[in-house]
Order: C-alpha cells, then structure tokens, then sequence
C-alpha cells in the first residue's frame, strides 16, 4: 500500500441551545458538571460545524496535528483539544494492535479542517458544535465502533455542553457520580420529529465577544454563590424531571415556563456571584417583556425566552404560533438581527 495514501473523513455537528442549563464543574480537567442539563438541538440547516479530519503517512511529523477554523490556522495545544485526540487516538491504536491489517492512522499527524455556516462573531455557542463536529469526524476517520453516547463523553473533555451536540432532537446530558467520568455523557431524550411544530428564533443582541468566559464564569459561581446551592440540590433536579415529562407530552406550557425559570435560575446565580456576573443586558431584558407581552396577550405560553453566558436571546415557540410570536418580535425589537430555525422564511430578516 503507498505511504502516500490520504485517509479522510467529514461531519457535521449543530449547536445546541439549553432549557436547563449546565452551570458549574465540580472536576474542571475532565469537564464533570455539578448538575445534569437538557438541551434542543437547532436545525443544521441554519447553525452547524462542518469538520474534516485527514490524516497520511505522507503528512510530515515535524508539522503534527493541525486545525484550519474559518479558513485561520488555530491553535489545538490547549489541554482540552489534547484530550480529545488523545482518547481517540488510544481508541483507534487498540484496534490497530488488535488487528494487524488495519493501517495504523493513529500514529499518523491529523489535519482538520472546520468551518461554521453563521458568523463566528455573532456570539453564538459554536465551542459545542466545534468539539463534536471534531470528535465525531475523527471518530469517522478512525473507524472507531463507539456508540454517539461513548462519543459524547470525549468531546464532553473538549467542551461541556459539546456531548449534546452528538444527537439531534432533545438531547440530555446526565451528570453522572463517578469520579473518573465514566458515566457523565449525553443521551437523546426524543427525537426532533417527535415535536415537529417546534421552532427556535435567535435574537442577535449584540455581536462582542462575552466579557465572562463560561468556563471561568462557572468557577467563581461555584466557589461564591450561595443560590447555586439551591440551584443544583433542588432546583435542577425538579426542571430535569418536569421537563422530560413536559417533552414526552409535547406541553408546550410546561415546557415555556421551565425554560424561562431555568434561564432566570442560572442568571440570579450569575448575578449572586461575588463579585456579580452580568451576562443579559438592556436589549435582553426588552426580549423578556416582549415575551411577556406575547403571552399575556394570547392567554397563554406561547413563547419562551432563555440565555446562555451573553445577551443573545433564542425564543421557543410553536409553528402555529409563528404569527403572534415573530410577528410581534419583528415590531419590537428594532436593530437586531432576526434568524431562524428550520430555514424558515425569516431568517436573516431585520427588524423594522
Ligand atoms: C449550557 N452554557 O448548558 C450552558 C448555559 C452557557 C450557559 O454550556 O467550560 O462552553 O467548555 O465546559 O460548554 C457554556 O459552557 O463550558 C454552556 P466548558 P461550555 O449550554
């Protein structure tokens, strides 16, 4: 066989958004959190990573494994990138020495190309997508047999929220209690079609990037807040169980009020951090009474606000309710970005 053969394989991973938020690590080297989350998985069709992993015996050893991001070379030597090749490859050359015929790719340097379909600017969670988009095309490449669960528990090292990008639809990732992580991974909890009306509108506040990073963001909330404590005992056990009944039933007004409690528990943790952590600003806190607005006038919870570490709002609704919903955020909200979900005829609008 010619050492000049180049092995290659591509994926694509999409961004998930949360409805119980993961906030907290109790082992930050391997990514363990303090509490379970659940999250939906947008369309790949407006927010993905594509990522292609190749690698060859004529790649030169002196180069090492490289990232290309947006067409930028990007430094993989961090400590969380590392993790993640080096569980894969250890998978990969445990098939080799169990098979003597399989060409041994894991000792050959990796290229991976990644690119994003929105702007990297824009502020959205891309490290989730990014990470299981690398995880999953390297998984490819390799040949590995893991099971997307088994996957989710390496790119959860790569990033926390990555292990939920592995599936599409409902996705959660459970907690787990083992010290050495062995059980902290993701599982689909329906899948998208089971809840076809369900759609999700971004609202690009602002474009900067987040003065808090989460990883750093979530340290000083553990070790200060005295809320969190509350948070991860009683509140998040009680959002998980109800909101996995409130999917499994398809109620959507269950399903509202979780997510705007959950957003707002994980913020007043923010805010109960010393020194506090503000993470919505003015133009977030307009979104939440615009939602308030719509609901009050349809009689019922018809959209549902949440916020990751930014001031970007995603608003839950159902397709039938698109009218009452976008109608209305397209009259409030001037100067921000509106996009969609499932390609549908908003996306990219601006606000009037
Ligand atoms: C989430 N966030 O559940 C929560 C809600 C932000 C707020 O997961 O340190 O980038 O890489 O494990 O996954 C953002 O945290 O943090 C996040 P790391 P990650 O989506």
């Amino acid at each position: 066989m010619s050492t000049d053969k180049v092995y290659r394989a591509s994926t694509t991973a999409p961004v998930n958004i949360a409805v119980v938020k993961y906030w907290g690590k109790r082992d930050a080297k391997l990514n363990l959190p303090t509490n379970s989350s659940l999250s939906v998985t947008l369309s790949q069709a407006d927010l993905r990573t594509l990522t292609t992993a190749s690698c060859s015996a004529s790649f030169p050893a002196s180069e090492g494994d490289s990232l290309l991001l947006n067409g930028e070379p990007s430094d993989i030597s961090g400590a969380r990138t590392q993790a993640c090749l080096r569980e894969l490859r250890t998978r990969r050359a445990a098939l080799e020495a169990a098979d003597a015929s399989l060409p041994k790719l894991s000792t050959y340097p990796l290229r991976l190309v990644s690119e994003n379909n929105f702007p990297t600017a824009a502020g959205l969670a891309s490290s989730a997508a990014g990470f299981a988009a690398l995880v999953r095309a390297v998984a490819n490449l390799y040949e590995l047999k893991d099971t997307p669960s088994e996957l989710s528990k390496i790119a959860r090292q790569g990033s926390g929220s990555a292990c939920r990008s592995l599936f599409g639809g409902y996705v959660a990732w459970r907690m787990g209690d083992k010290e050495d992580g062995t059980d902290s991974m993701a599982d689909q909890v329906a899948e998208a079609a089971h809840w076809p009306d369900m759609r999700a509108l971004i609202l690009v506040v602002s474009a900067a990037k987040k003065g808090v990073s989460s990883s750093s963001g979530m340290q000083q909330t553990v070790a200060t807040s005295g809320l969190f404590q509350q948070r991860i005992t009683t509140v998040v056990p009680e959002n998980m169980a109800t909101m996995e009944k409130a999917i499994a039933e398809r109620d959507f007004e269950k399903f509202a009020e979780v997510t705007m409690r959950d957003s707002n528990s994980f913020h007043a943790t923010c805010a109960d951090t010393y020194p506090p952590i503000f993470y919505m600003n003015d133009v977030s806190r307009a979104a939440i009474r615009a939602v308030e607005t719509i609901n009050e006038k349809a009689g019922r919870a018809v959209a549902a606000y949440t916020f990751d570490a930014g001031p970007n709002a995603v608003i839950y609704y159902q397709e039938k309710d698109t009218e009452a919903v976008v109608g209305t955020f397209y009259h409030v909200l001037q100067g921000a970005e509106i996009t969609g979900w499932k390609n549908e005829s908003i996306k990219g609008l601006k606000a009037s």
